[in-house]
C-alpha cells in the first residue's frame, strides 16, 4: 500500500514507522492514523517482524491531533463517530512497540507515544498536554497515563498549564525510559528493537502483556496473572532451548522468533 503520511520500512525483523507531515509537524490527522493502524495490522500478521519502531522527525514525534481538522467537529459528530476511539490501536498492538522520540511530542503526540511501550528521547525532546490552552483537555489517554508515568502532582501541573517538559525532566520523572543525543536516537531504537525481535515471540508477548497487567488490576491479581504466565512458558520449546543452551554454556536458537 502507498502511504502519504508515513513511511514504512522493514529493517530485518523490526518494522520502522516514521510519521511524516513534515509541514504540519507531524499533526495527527484521520488520514495518518488510519495509514498507522494499516501498517500496524500488517506488522501484527507478519511473522517476521518481532518489534515495531515508532518515530517522527527530528523537529517534532507529533505535535499533537490535527488542530485544523478538529476546530470544526461538533459535539454530536464527536460522539456519534466515537472520535479518537480508533486513534488507540498502538495500544492495542501485542508485538512490542518503541517510540522514539525527537523534537515535539504534545497533545495526541504525547499520548500516542505513551502508548507505546516503551519511549526512548532525544536530547531535544519536549513532552506537554497543552490542551487547555484551546479550550479542551487530553482526550487520548493523556490525563490517565501521563498521571501512571509521572505522578499527579506532575501530571496535573502539565495538564492544567500546559507547560512542557525537555527529555532530562522526563527522564526524571520516569516517562522515558533513556535519553540519547538526537542523531543517535533512530539507530539505538533499531538496536534495541532487533534485540527484542531476537528473543521468543510468544515469551516477548506475554512479557508485555504481564507488565501491562501492572497498570489495569491490583497487585494481588497481577502477580496471579504473572505467575500463571510464567508456568505456561515451560509448555514452550523456547523455554528448553533457552535454558538448555544456557547450561551448555551456548547461544540459544530460539525457534518461535
Ligand atoms: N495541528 C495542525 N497543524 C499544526 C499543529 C497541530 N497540532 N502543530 C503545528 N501545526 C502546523 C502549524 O499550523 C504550521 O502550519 P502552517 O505553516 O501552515 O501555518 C506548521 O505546523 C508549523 O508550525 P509552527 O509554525 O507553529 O512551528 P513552530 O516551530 O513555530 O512551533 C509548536 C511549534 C510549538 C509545536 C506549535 O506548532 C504548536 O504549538 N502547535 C500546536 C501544539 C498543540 O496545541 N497540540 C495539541 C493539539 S490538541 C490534541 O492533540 C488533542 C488530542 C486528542 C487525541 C489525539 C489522539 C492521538
Amino acid at each position: 500500500m502507498g502511504y502519504e503520511n508515513i513511511q514504512v520500512e522493514k529493517r530485518g525483523r523490526v518494522g520502522l514507522v516514521t510519521l511524516h507531515r513534515p509541514k504540519a509537524l507531524n499533526a495527527l490527522n484521520s488520514a495518518l492514523i488510519a495509514e498507522l493502524n494499516t501498517a500496524l495490522a500488517q506488522f501484527e500478521g507478519d511473522d517476521k517482524i518481532g518489534c515495531v519502531v515508532l518515530t517522527g522527525s527530528e523537529k517534532a514525534f507529533a505535535a499533537g491531533a490535527d488542530v485544523k481538522e478538529m476546530s470544526t467537529l461538533s459535539f454530536v459528530e464527536a460522539y456519534k463517530t466515537d472520535f479518537i476511539t480508533s486513534w488507540d490501536q498502538v495500544s492495542r498492538f501485542r508485538k512490542p512497540i518503541i517510540a522514539a522520540v525527537a523534537g515535539y511530542a504534545l497533545g495526541g503526540g504525547c499520548e500516542l507515544a505513551m502508548m507505546c511501550d516503551f519511549i526512548l528521547a532525544a536530547d531535544n525532546a519536549r513532552f506537554g498536554q497543552p490542551e487547555i490552552t484551546l479550550g479542551v483537555m487530553p482526550g487520548a489517554g493523556g490525563s490517565q497515563r501521563l498521571t501512571r508515568f509521572v505522578g499527579k502532582s506532575k501530571a496535573m501541573e502539565m495538564c492544567l498549564t500546559g507547560r512542557m517538559m525537555d527529555a532530562a525532566e522526563a527522564e526524571r520523572s520516569g516517562l522515558v525510559s533513556r535519553v540519547l543525543p538526537v542523531d543517535e536516537l533512530v539507530d539505538e531504537a533499531l538496536r534495541v528493537a532487533e534485540k527484542i525481535a531476537d528473543f521468543s515471540m510468544p515469551i516477548v508477548m506475554m512479557t508485555k502483556e504481564s507488565v501491562n497487567r501492572a497498570y489495569e488490576t491490583t497487585l494481588a491479581e497481577g502477580v496471579r496473572f504473572e505467575r500463571r504466565m510464567f508456568h505456561s512458558m515451560f509448555a514452550t520449546e523456547d523455554q528448553q532451548e533457552g535454558m538448555t543452551a544456557f547450561v551448555e554454556k551456548r547461544a540459544p536458537q530460539f525457534k518461535n522468533r
